[in-house]
Formats: structure tokens, C-alpha cells, sequence
């Protein structure tokens, strides 16, 4: 057996130029790996309860660039969509962000239940679009409709049912940003995984967009929603955590 054969596998895959999808996987693996080490190391910057929502937003980019370096690969040697690993990716990741979710609110009453309930809307939503794109790829609009189910589900928590009613008798302005921005992560940045799923052959978009673009929207949402999503946590944590006062003279 030669060196080179004995050699991690990605280090052998190439990315040709012109493949712009090719690039958003690999800036994609750095951009996560970056992420995680300043959110793990923004645990050790904030104060008690906000550390476990630090650590969660470091896990959640830290499960993706470990599945980025393979979707690399995948893309890299065989030029199709590394459709497992991206779902594997996602039904670790999504129900994790219902984690950040539960833990913000907490402190405000928000019960398992809640926490439950968003995580059984996150797996309908990612086995229908999974099943759409593999077993049942002839009826994919079929499974994405299925699969919105699930993702108005999540819509309506984080909008307009418990997580926003928790949110907004916490009487905490600083939380009830933080919900905001969040609540527009689902609604807007989450929305950019259905029309890249819609540019599966038979699909809405099939012939306005080209298949690959599938992942390309697929890189570019992930990217948005995991650093985003984690960078208004570590602002709220940020917010919460009383900083030493370094004025001249203070007694601190
Ligand atoms: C970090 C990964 C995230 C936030 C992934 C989110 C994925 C979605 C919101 C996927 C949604 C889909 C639909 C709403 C219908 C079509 C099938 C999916 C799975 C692409």
C-alpha cells in the first residue's frame, strides 16, 4: 500500500475551478470550524446559565464542520450531493437549536413540553424532506409539502405560540430582541432550504434553477443560520453577563 492511499481521503479531493458549489463547501468547513472555536471559547466570557447556550451554539457549528469536511469530500470525488451526510448533519443540528430555544426561555417557565413538541416538528420536517430526496424522489413535492408541515410548526411556536408567549411575558427587553431576531432566522433564513429543494428534477423550480444549486443554497443557508443563529445567542449571553467596570478611579 503506497502513503498516498493511506492518507485521509480529502486530502486527495479537488476542487476544480468554476465549481461554485465546490467553494461554498469548503468555505462553508472553514466558517464553521471558525465559528466554533470563538463560540467555545466564549463559554469560558459569560456568566452561569449563558455558558450551556454558548456551548450549545459551539456544538451546533461544531457537528456541521465535521459533516462539512466530508460533504467536501463527497462533493469533491463524486460531483453529486452528499445527501446523507447533509441530513445526518441537520436532524443532529436542527433539534439543537430547539434546545437554544428551550434554554433562552427557560428561566420564564418554558416547560419540556415545548422543547418536545419543536424537536417532533424538526424531525417530521427533516425525514419528509429527506425521504423526498431519496426514496421518494419521483413524488418530491409531495414529501416537501409534508415537510412544511413541520416547518410551520416551528414557524407558529417560535411566532406566535408558547415560545412567543414566554417571550413576551418575560417583561425582558433584551430577550424578547433575541427572540425576534431568531424568530426572523426561522422565518427568513430557514426559507432558503425549501427552494433549494425545490430544484430536484419534477420539482417547482426544476428548469429555473439548475439541480446543483440545490446545494449551493443548502451551504449558503447553513452558514447564515448556525453562525447567525449562535451569534444572537452570544449578544443575549453578552448582554447578560455584568462586565467588569475598567473606568479610571472606579472601585469596580
Ligand atoms: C442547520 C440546519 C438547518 C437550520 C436546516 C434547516 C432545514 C430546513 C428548514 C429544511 C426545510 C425543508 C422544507 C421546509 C421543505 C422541503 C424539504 C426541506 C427539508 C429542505
Amino acid at each position: 500500500m503506497d502513503f498516498l492511499s493511506t492518507m485521509p481521503h480529502f486530502l486527495g479531493a479537488q476542487i476544480q475551478s468554476g465549481d461554485y458549489v465546490g467553494f461554498t463547501f469548503f468555505i462553508g468547513s472553514m466558517a464553521m470550524m471558525a465559528a466554533t472555536v470563538f463560540f467555545f471559547f466564549q463559554t469560558t466570557q459569560v456568566e452561569g446559565k449563558w455558558r450551556d447556550s454558548m456551548l450549545i451554539a459551539g456544538l451546533i457549528t461544531f457537528i456541521a464542520a465535521v459533516h462539512y469536511f466530508y460533504m467536501r469530500d463527497f462533493w469533491a470525488t463524486t460531483g453529486t450531493s452528499p445527501t446523507e451526510f447533509r441530513y445526518i448533519d441537520w436532524i443532529l443540528t436542527v433539534p439543537l437549536m430547539c434546545v437554544e430555544f428551550f434554554l433562552i426561555l427557560r428561566a420564564f417557565g418554558a416547560t419540556q413540553s415545548l422543547l418536545w413538541k419543536m424537536i417532533a416538528y424538526s424531525l417530521l420536517m427533516l425525514v419528509a424532506g429527506y425521504l423526498g430526496e431519496t426514496v421518494f424522489r419521483e413524488q418530491s413535492v409531495l414529501w416537501g409539502f409534508i415537510s412544511t408541515i413541520g416547518y410551520v410548526g416551528i414557524l407558529y411556536e417560535v411566532w406566535f405560540g408558547s415560545a412567543s408567549k414566554l417571550a413576551g411575558n418575560s417583561n425582558d427587553p433584551k430577550l424578547q430582541g433575541a427572540m425576534k431576531a431568531l424568530g426572523w432566522f426561522v422565518f427568513a433564513g430557514w426559507a432558503i432550504y425549501p427552494i433549494g429543494y425545490m430544484t430536484i428534477p419534477g420539482g417547482w423550480l426544476d428548469g429555473v434553477l439548475a439541480a446543483e444549486t440545490l446545494d449551493l443554497f443548502y451551504n449558503i443557508g447553513d452558514a447564515i443560520n448556525k453562525i447567525g443563529f449562535g451569534l444572537v445567542i452570544y449578544a443575549l449571553a453578552v448582554s447578560k453577563t455584568s462586565t467588569p467596570d475598567y473606568s479610571v478611579g472606579s472601585e469596580s
